[in-house]
């Protein structure tokens, strides 16, 4: 009998996100369960080497890092995400790790200090999205989707320049 997953996840993690994605796009059952990150429990830092979401817990292993998650689910569940070719293959695994080094960026942009590193992240993300967006821009799925990221960023940085969430 296959075993159950459960998704430790963080309500707002994009992170816990990329997992929730492959899962869904599987059709794989799993439940969710978020946890307060600002007050983790006990059990969860057990599970998680380095306290962060997500972690999927498959009976009783616990694997961690969203990208590790994504390659043990690519690999033990139905429906490929990846193409069967080794080279394409290897092109989407290099764009999910700068899909990684975007999530970053995107959490250093929230998190920045002052002004002069609020503008340094800025300019960083606006360089990795334009990096991304001939990727993206020919296939079917994503126009919709590439434009909702797109209007998130802009009201991201709305918030922030009205100074609701810098200092806040
Ligand atoms: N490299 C990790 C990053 C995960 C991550 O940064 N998760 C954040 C929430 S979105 C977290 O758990 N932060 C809590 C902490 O660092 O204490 C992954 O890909 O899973």
């Amino acid at each position: 009998m296959a075993e159950r997953l459960r998704l430790i996840s963080h309500k707002l993690c994009p992170y816990v996100q990329r997992a929730v994605i492959a899962l869904t796009e599987k059709s794989v059952a799993f439940e969710r369960i978020d946890i307060d990150l600002a007050n983790k429990p006990d059990w969860f830092v057990a599970i998680s080497p380095l306290g962060k979401t997500p972690v999927l817990q498959v009976g009783d292993h616990a694997i961690f890092e969203s990208a590790v998650i994504l390659e043990y689910l690519e690999e033990t569940q139905p429906s490929p995400l990846h193409p069967a070719d080794p080279l394409r293959r290897a092109e989407h695994r290099a764009w999910i790790e700068f899909g990684s080094a975007v999530l970053n960026d995107i959490a250093g942009f929230y998190a920045a200090p002052d002004e002069a590193t609020f503008k340094a992240k800025t300019s960083q993300l606006e360089q990795r999205l334009a990096r991304l967006e001939p990727r993206v821009a020919g296939a079917p799925w994503n126009r919709r989707l590439w434009n909702s990221c797109r209007q998130t960023e802009a009201c991201a940085l709305a918030q922030v320049s009205r100074g609701t969430t810098i200092g806040a």
